[in-house]
């Protein structure tokens, strides 16, 4: 029963199905969407944080897979992105924080030239979601407005974020720039395409391919 919610919610994303009233796609016209089978699934008493992972997650990958292999194209990822987007606006008050003592402040965004957001809004989902204030630069941030940022808030961590191989070496800048300006202040990396040799090279802190262990390295970190 759990594993063919979690199935046909991976469906709804992959196949961009936001929810039951969208008519796309047309196969799928009436069925119920991302928005009514992330409902069922919290009803059913899954874990968002199962939800997220094992569901919502697999359909972006599975999407992505099939974008490389000229399977899906733009339109496919955007109506999944659309779709996955939908869903985690539902999961995220899950992940917010009861607690009222602030644990720190991440500074995160989307390194220049790069408009990918799920993975960063679900990093920040999470570092809300265990105490932490985060300030989110959105996307195709440049490294001004990361240094920006953190002279106003010196004590913060900074985390960037990068799905495209062309991107990804505005890290190295951004990395850089706050190493030599800032050396204490601890910067960590995410996105697809980031390795942790790649992390060593530029010289970041960390990286995390997933941001489940983040909050705890950020606390004994600072
Ligand atoms: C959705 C999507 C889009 C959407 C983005 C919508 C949005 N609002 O984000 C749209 C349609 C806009 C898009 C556009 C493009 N895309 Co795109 N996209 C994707 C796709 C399918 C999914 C990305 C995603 O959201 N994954 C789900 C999230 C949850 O995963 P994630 O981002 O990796 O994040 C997790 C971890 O990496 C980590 N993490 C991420 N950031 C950080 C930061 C920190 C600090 C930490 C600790 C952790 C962390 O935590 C997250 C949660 O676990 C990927 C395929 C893929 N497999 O990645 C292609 C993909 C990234 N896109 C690709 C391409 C080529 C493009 C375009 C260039 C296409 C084009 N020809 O125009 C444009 C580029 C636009 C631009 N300038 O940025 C390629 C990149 C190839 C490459 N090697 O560079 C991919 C890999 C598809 C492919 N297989 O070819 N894309």
């Amino acid at each position: 029963m759990n594993n063919n919610l979690y199935q046909q919610l991976q469906n709804c994303i992959e196949r961009g199905k936001v929810d039951k009233n969208s008519p796309y796609p047309p196969d799928m016209k009436g069925q119920d969407g991302a928005v009514e089978l992330t409902n069922q699934a919290l009803a059913a008493g899954l874990s968002p944080h199962d939800i997220l992972l094992k569901s919502l997650m697999v359909g972006m990958k599975n999407v992505g897979e099939r974008f490389g292999c000229g399977q899906a194209f733009i339109p496919d990822l955007m109506i999944a992105a659309k779709a996955m987007n939908a869903a985690t606006a539902i999961l995220r008050p899950f992940f917010e924080s009861g607690v009222g003592v602030q644990k720190g402040t991440l500074i995160i965004g989307t390194v220049a030239g790069d408009l990918h957001d799920i993975g960063k809004n679900i990093v920040k989902m999470i570092m809300e979601g265990a105490g932490w204030k985060v300030i989110d630069l959105g996307t195709n941030v440049p490294t001004e407005k990361f240094m920006s940022s953190l002279q106003q808030n010196p004590q913060a961590s900074v985390g960037l974020s990068a799905l495209l191989t062309t991107t990804m070496v505005n890290m190295e800048k951004t990395v850089k720039e706050i190493k030599t300006k800032s050396p204490t202040t601890i910067v960590v990396i995410g996105g697809a395409p980031v390795t942790d040799n790649f992390r060593q090279r530029i010289g970041a802190d960390a990286y995390f391919p997933s941001p489940h262990l983040l909050p705890d390295y950020l606390s004994q970190r600072s």
